[in-house]
């Protein structure tokens, strides 16, 4: 594209995209999708033969995909944190690891929608697992719970919740004439699954591709089309939404985001900084204001939406937000690469489960570019999983990859005999430094960090990625580890038994306790349910 194209895309003012009329723009209401470890291209129409997701592609197709959209840290409270606040988990202190809590300190953006008139709401898993109470924070991130409508007889695995339900509530709720943000946070495709349930659903093992760090096993083939069904579960409640919203004439009016936390629950998936922890499936529908049927390939962050919802809206940009709007990606015509500055993206993690000795991090921060993946491991001697012998507070060696058959198929003899290196690029440890090579490695599995040719590009890209992070303020930099001292705010499961929150007792009490839980089954609602526990 010329730069004159380029620079009347971003000249493009919101209302003149709108209408012309003069009249005064309604605001726009926000639909907010996310499941729960999907990685990209786990979408019919990114390309995968085997998952359906006739409204993710409906989404994409009436508005933008986002090639290169990444979330900011895989791992689910971190993620969501990101999302909130508009910012890196290196800059939010207790927000930045699972089981976190949210410190007051950051504006959230539902917050300030709702300051400025918004209903706001949700279905689903929230800001989540973690205690955002314990900071101080004093409303809840996302709002008023919207939980009353349940599914029939969900399948083992599936949420008792019935979301597109639910969201109708939501709108009922809503005050004459005023917009809403709606946080629609599935539970799927996050474990656990029914085994079987994707093949049983007509979804064909030989057609489902995968990737090479995983072992080309029926048992593996099997379990990528349970994963799948969860995913096409999630895709129905959101096509269920979309007719709602068509039904009621506001879907032109809605700026609709679908995207995922992190990467799939595989090994070297989530909890890694590989494109299978971090990249995400991503679309955008906003009516006229983003002209359809565009494919985007500039990189964005999930710390972008924060600043795009609240321009969207209307409302005073935060000036702590390190993320920056896509309103002028989504209200141009252009396609492809059109801003020449969203050429990387930078991402993060330090703690996800409690997983090694005395709460240790797996410490890892990485930039992206179109050509390459560079990742910097600041604690390479730490297994990157948790190892085979700390019990995670998972109950389970490997705490960081998530319990299941998969996992036991994982750790047998017989597999690591049979797959040694899908084995070990899945448990073992690795170097300090990794580079790749995306173009002729898109699934990152040659590390050619010490590969001479390419050491301009390996001292480039470090160097790169030091100045952002110091830019950033990350204590990292400076050889600080305040992770590693945050309270595992975990009161539900064997993983309460670390949480220095806890006194000794209720700690003890904690240990014959299950693992936590993910999504609400059945049994998990009647609990929740029971009038002593309201
Ligand atoms: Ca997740």
């Amino acid at each position: 594209m010329t730069s004159l194209t380029r620079r009347e895309m971003l000249a493009v003012p919101l209302a003149a995209a709108a209408c012309g009329t003069g009249t005064p723009e309604r605001r726009p209401n926000i639909l907010l999708a996310y499941t729960d470890d999907q990685s990209y291209p786990h979408a019919s129409i990114l390309g995968d033969p085997v998952v359906r997701t006739p409204a993710f592609d409906r989404v994409a197709r009436e508005g933008v995909l986002f090639n290169h959209s990444y979330t900011a840290c895989p791992s689910c409270t971190p993620s969501r944190s990101a999302l909130l606040t508009g910012r890196p988990i290196w800059s939010i202190g207790e927000a930045g690891v699972l089981f976190g809590t949210l410190p007051p300190d950051y504006p959230l953006f539902p917050h300030l929608l709702e300051d400025s008139g918004y209903h706001i709401g949700f279905v689903g898993k929230p800001w989540a697992p973690g205690d955002w109470r314990a900071a101080g924070l004093a409303r809840h991130p996302f709002g008023t719970e919207y939980d009353a409508r349940l599914e029939p007889d969900p399948p083992d695995g599936i949420d008792i919740r019935d979301y597109a339900s639910n969201f109708e509530d939501f709108l009922a709720d809503r005050p004459e004439g005023a917009p809403f943000f709606f946080f629609f946070g599935a539970t799927e495709p996050h474990r656990d699954y029914e085994p079987g349930i994707g093949a049983r659903s007509g979804l064909d093992p030989d057609q489902v591709f995968v990737p090479p760090y995983l072992p080309d096993a029926p048992e593996v083939r099997s379990e990528l089309l349970d994963y799948y069904y969860e995913i096409e579960h999630f895709d129905r409640h959101l096509g269920r939404m979309l007719d709602t919203l068509e039904s009621m004439g506001e879907l032109d009016n809605t700026l609709i985001v679908v995207t995922s936390d992190n990467g799939m629950p595989f090994s070297r998936t989530k909890a890694t900084l590989y494109d299978s922890g971090t990249r995400m499936p991503t679309a955008v529908r906003w009516g006229g204001r983003a002209p359809g049927g565009r494919t985007i390939e500039d990189f964005i962050s999930h710390t972008d939406f924060a600043p795009t919802f609240l321009e969207a809206a209307g409302v005073d940009p935060v000036a702590s937000h390190d993320g920056r709007s896509l309103v002028p990606l989504l209200a141009g015509v252009g396609e492809g690469r059109l801003d020449p500055s969203r050429d990387h993206v930078v991402t993060a993690m330090e703690r996800h489960t409690w997983c090694r000795p005395d709460g240790a991090t797996y410490p890892m921060r990485a930039i992206r570019t179109h050509d390459y993946l560079y990742i910097r491991n600041y604690e390479p001697d730490r297994w990157p999983t948790g190892g085979p012998e700390f019990i995670s507070s998972n109950k389970a060696p490997h705490g960081d990859l998530d319990d299941g058959p998969f996992k036991d198929f994982l750790l047998l003899p017989e597999t690591r005999e049979r797959f040694p290196r899908e084995v070990e690029v899945g448990l073992g440890k690795r170097p300090a430094e990794e580079l790749y090579d995306c173009r002729a490695d898109p699934h990152q599995m040659n590390n050619l960090a010490d590969d001479p040719e390419l050491e301009p590009v390996r001292a480039q890209l470090s160097q790169r990625l030091e100045e952002i992070l110091r830019e950033g303020g990350d204590p990292r930099m400076d050889g600080l580890d305040p992770w590693q001292g945050y309270a595992y705010r975990q009161v539900d499961g064997f993983g309460a038994t670390f949480n220095s929150t806890l006194d000794a007792a209720e700690r003890e009490a904690a240990r014959s306790r299950g693992k936590h839980a993910v999504g609400h089954s059945k049994s998990d609602l009647e609990i929740k349910n029971a009038p002593a526990a309201r």
